[in-house]
């Protein structure tokens, strides 16, 4: 039975600014969820996002606020084993809230994949892969800083993909960033830009055309996610391959977008999916309309990540990797072992459910009170 549900937010720092064309962070706050079984078993789920609301729709505060007074009452004294009727139950009662409803469908399959004693994968439909190719996003809002943090990254044999975050400045100035940077790291890292939904489908037809030129892999949401004909025009239009974002808020979006023609790749997120299940429902659309695979993040830390972890690890096909580098753009750690990320690649851990213990030492220092 279902006891307890707590929601801890904790605000970490990040390692430097990392700018984005909706926000700068200085800071993260992860938002956890802890949930308490009566045969004292425990899961955990997160639900961070980025920017408070300059991002997605839910904030930290809002997520805690509707977890603690609409959510967990409905949970309270069900059967925590019966994880789909759980959620079948909040997604019937409960409208919108997918950042919520993720970290609270993650924190049950948590559960009872440790009560079986297998990885969470497992319950997902099992893995394919244990380690997974991890891209790193070069954020710092200077070309020169950009590249030796991504020389960095290659000689410590972390990173070999780079995402770039682009949109706050006029389309020339981002494009002539990125080409200095994918200049200078050569034709064996894959550079690829993040938009974050700046451009008009004008700007877009400029910027698109010179990247594609500069040998770049991967233009994420150049445009306003609502506008799903635009994105459609342009993965017509171009050759190099368009992904959907924030376009892509659950299984629904999907199909819309699989339909239109509106991207060559999916950006799969646990959270703005609205949980794994929905998530996995996303790559199956995808997979079933020849459309590639990404592992996207909402930059959580070790919880979250793992989770997303997880549910990639089953996918067959994940041709673009993933970016599941949230926990090292922290300065704290908030997991007992952190991530182990090792040739380019986070391992994905393979203890019960997933796979990773959270330090409560450090959340009891780190949780607003
Ligand atoms: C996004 O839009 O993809 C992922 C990496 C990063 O730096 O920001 C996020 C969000
Ligand atoms: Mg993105």
């Amino acid at each position: 039975m279902i006891t307890n549900i707590e929601v801890i937010l904790a605000d970490v720092p990040t390692i430097r600014p990392h700018k984005l064309s909706v926000a700068t962070m200085q800071s993260q706050t992860l938002v956890l969820v802890r949930v308490l079984c009566a045969d004292g078993v425990e899961g955990w789920g997160e639900a961070t996002t980025i920017g408070g609301l300059n991002y997605g729709e839910e904030s930290p505060e809002s997520v805690k606020v509707n977890i603690d007074t609409h959510i967990a009452p409905l949970l309270v004294g069900m059967e925590a084993r019966q994880v789909a009727k759980a959620m079948a139950k909040v997604r019937k009662v409960i409208q919108g809230n997918r950042f919520a409803k993720c970290a609270i469908e993650t924190a049950l399959l948590d559960a009872q994949a440790r009560r079986l004693g297998v990885p969470l994968s497992e319950l997902l439909g099992g893995r394919v892969r244990d380690a997974l190719p991890v891209a790193w996003t070069l954020a710092s809002g200077d070309t020169a800083r950009d590249i030796a943090e991504a020389e960095q990254m290659l000689e410590l044999r972390r990173h070999r993909i780079f995402k770039l975050k682009i949109g706050a400045r006029p389309v020339a100035e981002d494009v002539a960033h990125v080409l200095a940077i994918k200049k200078a790291l050569g034709d064996s890292v894959s550079v690829r830009v993040d938009v974050n939904q700046a451009w008009s489908e004008l700007e877009a037809m400029r910027g698109i055309a010179a990247l594609e030129a500069g040998g770049i892999d991967l233009i994420e949401q150049p445009t306003r996610a609502t506008s799903q004909g635009g994105m459609a025009r342009l993965a017509h239009r171009f050759a190099v391959a368009l992904m959907a974002d924030e376009a892509l808020q659950g299984p629904q979006d999907a199909l819309a977008i699989a339909q239109a023609g509106g991207a060559d790749v999916f950006a799969v997120k646990i959270a703005q999916s609205g949980g794994l299940l929905p998530a996995a429902q996303v790559a199956a659309v995808a997979q079933l309309s020849g459309i590639s695979l990404y592992g996207g993040t909402m930059l959580e830390g070790g919880i979250g990540t793992a989770a997303s972890a997880q549910l990639f690890s089953t996918f067959g096909e994940l041709e673009f990797g993933t970016e599941l580098f949230g926990p090292l753009l922290l300065t704290r750690e908030v997991l007992r072992e952190p991530l182990v990320y090792r040739d380019f690649m986070l391992q994905v851990p393979d203890g019960p459910g997933l796979g990773v213990e959270p330090d409560m030492d450090k959340l009891r220092e780190l949780r607003r009170r």
